[in-house]
């Protein structure tokens, strides 16, 4: 793909991701849909950078604010919108909503509600990555003897566990780090960090200045970089991936950025200054990047413009298309069908 349209698809995917987190408030605000949200608005670069350096069959486990990774990892904005409003065309039939998107088809594992379970799921899938593309023989050998002398095992696949600086203090994401260390396990961690864990900063809720300080702590590489400027996420991806594909085990990437919105729908945000906010907002990372497109000459403002307006339009129609399934639910026994194994199943 040359430059030119690597970056016209990154600002598509990042314009679709912020007109989607849009439409979202405005539904919920309408009482269209249910439940709560975590909109990403601000944190597009940290989530396209991230999707766009990857390989279609490497796979991903977002967190909670996982509406910008779903889209950017490929999935239906359509069936997105259907989750949320409970419908079977939904990436999960309806009954996840806004927290749980799976899509096993863009190998995306989906999220849960509890924040950190997500990174011991992805460390397994880089367990199953690696076991299918070594010798199982000798893997399994190596990982009883002593793993921390076993060579390099390239792999095809990668899988990314991705967490918030919030999550990066739970015992799940140290243990996970521990085990994908020693076993040299084809995982990235990417810590998105958006400065808040609900109401709770970040500089006074971690330990050391930055999460990516932690990796010195299981001997693998940590790197902090720019979450708001997209080339910056897309090349250290890369250079991670790249680290990760040659056999050499896992990498903690931490992109710094910021959340436009409160944690929630319920957050009114007293924890934080309006001129804090502002600060950011000039960061804004869509902007950032149509100002190094525009100097770079790949699109004139006219054509930004037809552009924003193309992804917005399309947004709204697949939301609207959404709707229309609306009516369309599982029933009762559709659900306890996928919930629980049948009696004979059972026996
Ligand atoms: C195990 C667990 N503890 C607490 C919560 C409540 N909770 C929901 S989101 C959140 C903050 C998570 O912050 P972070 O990991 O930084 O992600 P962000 O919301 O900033 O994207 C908390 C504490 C939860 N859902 N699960």
């Amino acid at each position: 793909m040359t430059e030119k349209q690597l970056s016209i698809d990154a600002l598509r995917m990042m314009l679709n991701s912020r007109y989607f987190e849009e439409k979202t408030e405005e539904l919920f605000k309408a009482g269209q849909i249910h439940g709560t949200t975590h909109l990403a608005n601000g944190q597009e670069a940290a989530q396209a950078g991230l999707c766009m350096a990857l390989d279609k069959a490497d796979w991903i486990v977002p967190t909670h604010r996982c509406h910008g990774f779903t889209i950017c990892k490929g999935s239906s904005p359509k069936a997105m919108f259907a989750e949320m409003f409970g419908s079977r065309a939904g990436l999960a039939k309806g009954l996840g909503g806004s927290m749980h998107m799976p899509d096993a088809g863009h190998c995306n594992l989906g999220s849960s509600a509890v924040v950190g379970s997500g990174v011991p799921l992805a460390t397994g899938i880089a367990f199953k990555l690696k076991f299918d593309s070594a010798d199982s023989a000798a893997f399994a050998t190596s990982t009883n003897q002593n793993p921390k002398l076993c060579p390099p095992q390239p792999v095809k696949n990668i899988s990314v566990a991705i967490f918030g600086d919030g999550a990066s203090s739970r015992g799940s994401v140290h243990e996970s780090m521990n085990i994908a260390s020693i076993w040299k396990l084809p995982v990235l961690f990417y810590c998105e960090n958006n400065h808040y864990g609900m109401s709770a900063s970040s500089d006074k809720m971690i330990s050391v200045d930055k999460v990516s300080d932690r990796a010195s702590a299981y001997g693998i590489p940590g790197k902090v970089v720019d979450g708001n400027d997209f080339e910056e996420v897309y090349n250290s991806v890369i250079e991670a991936a790249s680290y990760i594909r040659s056999g050499n085990g896992p990498y903690l990437l931490e992109v710094m950025t910021y959340r436009f919105k409160g944690h929630s729908k319920s957050d009114r945000r007293l924890y934080r200054t309006s001129d804090e906010e502002q600060q950011w907002m000039l960061r804004d990372p869509i902007l950032l990047f149509e100002q190094k497109i525009l100097a770079s000459g790949y699109m004139t403002q006219q054509e930004i413009e037809s552009l924003e307006k193309e992804c917005k339009e399309d947004i709204e129609n697949q939301a609207g298309q959404a709707l229309d399934t609306c009516s369309d639910k599982l029933s009762e026994n559709e659900v306890l069908n996928l919930v629980y194994a049948s009696e004979e199943e059972r026996l």
